[in-house]
C-alpha cells in the first residue's frame, strides 16, 4: 500500500516487547472492590461465591491463552503467569495486558449470574492491571509466594476485624485498635480464646487462595486433553514444584 502523508503518526507508538527469556506475569485487581464488595453484599470476610466467579474468569482466560502456564488469585485479584519463552503478541506487554484484563473483565461479568442468582449487577466493575517480568525461576516462585503469604496476613487480620465487629459489635476503629501491633500468634490466641475458631480449620481456599494449572486427563479412546483446573494448595514450598514440575519446566 502506497505511503500516505499521515503515515508518520505511526512512529509517534513505541515498542513495549519484553524482555526475552523473562516469565511474564499479568497482574489484575478488582478497582475500588472495596466498594463493589459493600455495594453486592459480599460476605464478609470471605464470600465463597466472590471468589468462585474470580475463579471461573480466571479460568476462562487461561483457556483462551495457552501460553499461562499458571495463575493464582486471591481476593479481588489475580496474577497469570505467561511461558518465558513465549511469542504471543510479539511479547508486547499492551497487548498482553490489555487482552488478559478484558477478558478477565468480560468473563466476570458474563458468567456473574451463575454464582450470584438473584443478585443483579448494581454497575459494570473494572480491574487494573500491569505486567511484571521475572527473569529467574526463583524470582517468580518469589512472587508467588509473596502473593500466597499475602492471602494469609490479610485473612488472618480480616477475620479477626470481622469477628470483632459482628460477633463482639466493636467498632471497625475499636477492632483496629485492639488489633494493632499484634503478631500472628496473638491473633491466632484471640480466634480461639474469644471465638472458638481454630484458624487452621478455616477453609483452605481463604487462607491459601487459588492456584489453576494445566492437567492433562483422559478423554475419549486414549486420548489426553489438558484442562484447566483449580488448587487450593501451598505453593510457598518446594513440594507443590515437585508435584507439578511441568508449570515451571526443565526445559530452559
Ligand atoms: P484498589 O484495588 O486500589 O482500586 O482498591 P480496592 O478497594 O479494590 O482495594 P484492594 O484491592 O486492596 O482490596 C480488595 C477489597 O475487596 C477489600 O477491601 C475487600 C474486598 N473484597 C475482596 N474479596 C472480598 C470478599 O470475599 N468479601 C468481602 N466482603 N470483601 C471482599
Ligand atoms: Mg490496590
Ligand atoms: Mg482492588
Ligand atoms: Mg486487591
Ligand atoms: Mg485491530
Amino acid at each position: 500500500m502506497a505511503k500516505s502523508k499521515f503515515d508518520y503518526v505511526k512512529d509517534f507508538e513505541h515498542e513495549d516487547n519484553c524482555l526475552p527469556n523473562c516469565w511474564i506475569v499479568v497482574r489484575v485487581d478488582g478497582r475500588n472492590f472495596s466498594k463493589f464488595a459493600e455495594s453486592h453484599q459480599f460476605i464478609k470476610p470471605n464470600d465463597l461465591a466472590a471468589l468462585e466467579l474470580m475463579n471461573r474468569a480466571a479460568i476462562s482466560v487461561m483457556e483462551d491463552f495457552r501460553e499461562i502456564v499458571i495463575a493464582f488469585g486471591q481476593s479481588d485479584e489475580y496474577s497469570f503467569v505467561f511461558r518465558k519463552d513465549t511469542h504471543q503478541f510479539k511479547r508486547r506487554a499492551s497487548k498482553l495486558l490489555s487482552n488478559v484484563n478484558s477478558l478477565f473483565s468480560s468473563s466476570y461479568v458474563y458468567h456473574w449470574p451463575r454464582f450470584f442468582k438473584n443478585r443483579e449487577l448494581h454497575y459494570p466493575p473494572s480491574f487494573d492491571a500491569r505486567v511484571v517480568l521475572y527473569p529467574t525461576d526463583k524470582n517468580l516462585r518469589d512472587y508467588l509466594a509473596w502473593r500466597q503469604a499475602d492471602v494469609h496476613i490479610n485473612n488472618l487480620y480480616n477475620t479477626c476485624f470481622w469477628s470483632l465487629v459482628l460477633k463482639k459489635h466493636l467498632t471497625p476503629q475499636q477492632a483496629e485498635e485492639r488489633l494493632s501491633g499484634t503478631l500472628a500468634s496473638h491473633k491466632n490466641e484471640l480466634l480461639f480464646q474469644e471465638f472458638g475458631i481454630n484458624y487452621n480449620n478455616e477453609p483452605a481456599i481463604y487462607r491459601k487462595g487459588t492456584t489453576l494449572v494445566r492437567k492433562l486427563v483422559p478423554s475419549g479412546i486414549g486420548r489426553l486433553k489438558p484442562i484447566v483446573v483449580p488448587l487450593v494448595d501451598d505453593i510457598i514450598g518446594d513440594r507443590f514444584w515437585k508435584e507439578n514440575p511441568e508449570v515451571i519446566g526443565l526445559k530452559s
